[in-house]
């Protein structure tokens, strides 16, 4: 057979790696159709060696890869442009966030040629399929499917509605192990020694207007049942001893029943688990299901809180019923329930005035204060708003109006600024100035610093405590200019924000 195919999980951070799901259920979709491999960046001394090894057998004629915004595309750019140039008959697939959403970028490079639209399920097989039938006119009968077409046009398919999730075929784990021993994607994080990092819905039903999920699902959303999920983790259980689960859902929360339901599945595994979440999903939770979740083992909860001023939720299109005063009510509910709430925040929004930017900024440092006071468990992210493109919104308008574009180039993507982008640190957004990004990193290191976040374990004892000393003076005075001194032991012990590369782990 010479139409195997390989597929590629691009690098996406350093240390311990969490299992590939991505590429998981990209295989899960062919196997025992097509033949393939995997070849995971994360662990891979040198992965560009390993495919162009692949491909010089002859046997290899599509390669797929996965691609989120950020460090991804520092292996994905590069190894699709060269196996272009170097084994121009081999097909070039692109699926993920990053594919998805910036489709135009990703054809217009010239090497990519096919992007997934959202979920490749039925889309990558059908797509093999087509082209092994070298029947390239059926290709517009595939859902979830983006191409040139024969005069160079974008043709952009018909959208699949969303599949039942319990339908899907099982993850290949066993073949995945057959590369990767499966053992070591399990990593020992502040909530367990082993640790599964599980996907178990696909979409979200909201339409939050600076998320990349929104013009790929279009607040649509779908979970597996509460017992296809059990059914996973105790083989999980049973196969690896696992003792924590990271569910990497976009709003895990989204079916109180079916957290109920799971909850009451696990309550004596003894097994803790992470998700996230909105807070109006949850604040509908009594006080008894918040309690029985953290009795079956939920930790942690990641939650959007975006921002406390109620117009400038309504200016993210945030929907729900979440307001400033119902953070706070929320953060103390949790607090009662022992379970910690990390609370995301979006600074730097788009406003009429350079002075109503910073001032808008400067509100949020202190209602973040606030969160503080109420609840000090609560863990604090910060990102810079970084515009998602999503055609035909009104904020997107107001950002192009603003003078801001993406890249042209697909390579654009990975200079230090954009990379910075995709991090949501530095948002290249014309109407954000630079002493404003300095006020809002500088207050983000003391607070990292006055509150380091509990799932770096490696601070505790008399690192917490110097942290906090030397950071205290800067926190209860508002003072957060040049914070050397806290980057310095940030740097010396390693401190890892959790936003950027997920939760510590070894
Ligand atoms: C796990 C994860 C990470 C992990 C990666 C761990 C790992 N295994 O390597 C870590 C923590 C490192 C990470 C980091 C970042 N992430 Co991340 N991450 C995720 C998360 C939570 C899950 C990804 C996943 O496994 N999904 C499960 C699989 C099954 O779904 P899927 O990827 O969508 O795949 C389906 C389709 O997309 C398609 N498909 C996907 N790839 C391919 C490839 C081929 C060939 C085909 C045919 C089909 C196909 O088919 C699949 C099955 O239907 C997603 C959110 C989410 N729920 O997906 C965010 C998400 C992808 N991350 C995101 C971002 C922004 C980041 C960061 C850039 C930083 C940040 N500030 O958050 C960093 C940097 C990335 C990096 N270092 O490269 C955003 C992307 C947003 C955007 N603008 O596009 C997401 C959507 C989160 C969000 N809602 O904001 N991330
Ligand atoms: S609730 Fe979360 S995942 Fe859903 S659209 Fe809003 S930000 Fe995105």
């Amino acid at each position: 057979m010479n139409n195997k195919t390989i597929i590629f999980n691009p690098k996406s951070a350093s240390g311990k790696h969490r299992i590939p799901n991505s590429i998981l259920q990209v295989g899960a979709s062919i196997h025992g159709k097509y033949d393939y491999v995997f070849v995971d960046g994360n662990l891979e001394n040198n992965p560009w060696q390993t495919i162009e090894n692949y491909l010089k057998t002859g046997k290899f004629k599509y390669f797929g890869s996965t691609v989120m915004p950020g460090p991804q595309l520092r292996q994905a750019i590069p190894f699709t442009k060269k196996i272009k140039e170097q084994f121009p008959e081999v097909v070039t697939v692109w699926g993920g966030y990053f594919a998805s959403n910036q489709y135009k970028v990703s054809l217009n490079s010239g090497y990519v040629d096919y992007v997934i639209n959202g979920p490749g399920d039925n889309t990558f097989p059908e797509l093999i399929q087509t082209l092994e039938a070298n029947k390239k006119e059926n290709l517009i009968l595939i859902k979830n499917l983006i191409y040139k077409d024969e005069n160079s046009k974008i043709v952009k398919t018909a959208v699949e509605a969303l599949l039942d999730q319990d339908t899907l075929p099982k993850f290949p784990y066993d073949y995945l192990n057959s590369f990767y021993p499966v053992k070591n994607y399990l990593a020992k994080t502040f909530m367990g020694n082993k640790t599964l990092s599980y996907h178990s819905s696909m979409g979200c039903p909201f339409s939050c207007s600076f998320c990349a999920v929104v013009p790929i699902y279009n607040a649509k959303w779908k979970g597996m049942s509460a017992n296809r999920i059990y059914e996973d983790v105790k083989y999980f259980k049973k196969k690896h001893g696992i003792d924590a689960v990271e569910f990497h859902d976009n709003n895990f929360f989204t079916s109180k029943k079916r957290v109920l339901e799971f909850s009451e599945l696990i309550l004596n595994d003894n097994i803790s688990y992470w998700g996230e979440g909105r807070i109006d999903t949850i604040n509908m939770y009594s006080d008894d299901d918040l309690k029985l979740m953290r009795k079956a083992g939920c930790k942690m909860i990641f939650l959007g809180a975006e921002t406390g001023n109620d117009a400038v939720l309504k200016q993210m299109n945030k929907g729900g019923t979440q307001t400033g005063l119902m953070i706070k009510d929320f953060v103390l509910r949790m607090k009662n329930a022992d379970i910690i709430p990390e609370l995301s925040f979006v600074l730097g929004m788009p406003a009429k005035t350079e002075k109503e930017v910073y001032d808008q900024i400067l509100w949020d440092i202190n209602f973040i204060k606030e969160i503080k006071e109420i609840n000090p468990n609560a863990e604090i992210i910060i990102y810079l708003f970084s515009p998602v493109p999503t055609e035909g919104s009104d904020l997107y308008q107001q950002i192009l109006d603003a003078g801001f574009s993406f890249p042209e180039q697909l390579e654009d993507w990975i200079s230090p600024s954009w990379e910075n982008f995709d991090l949501r640190k530095n948002p290249l957004t014309p109407w954000l100035k630079p002493y404003m990004i300095d006020t809002i990193k500088n207050f983000e290191t003391v607070l990292n610093g006055y509150y380091p976040t509990v799932s770096d374990f490696r601070i505790k004892g008399y690192k917490k405590q110097v942290l906090q000393l030397v950071s205290g003076i800067r926190y209860k005075t508002g003072i957060y200019h040049y914070p050397y001194e806290i980057k310095a032991l940030h740097k010396l012990w390693k401190y890892r924000q959790p936003e950027i590369e997920g939760f510590y782990s070894e």
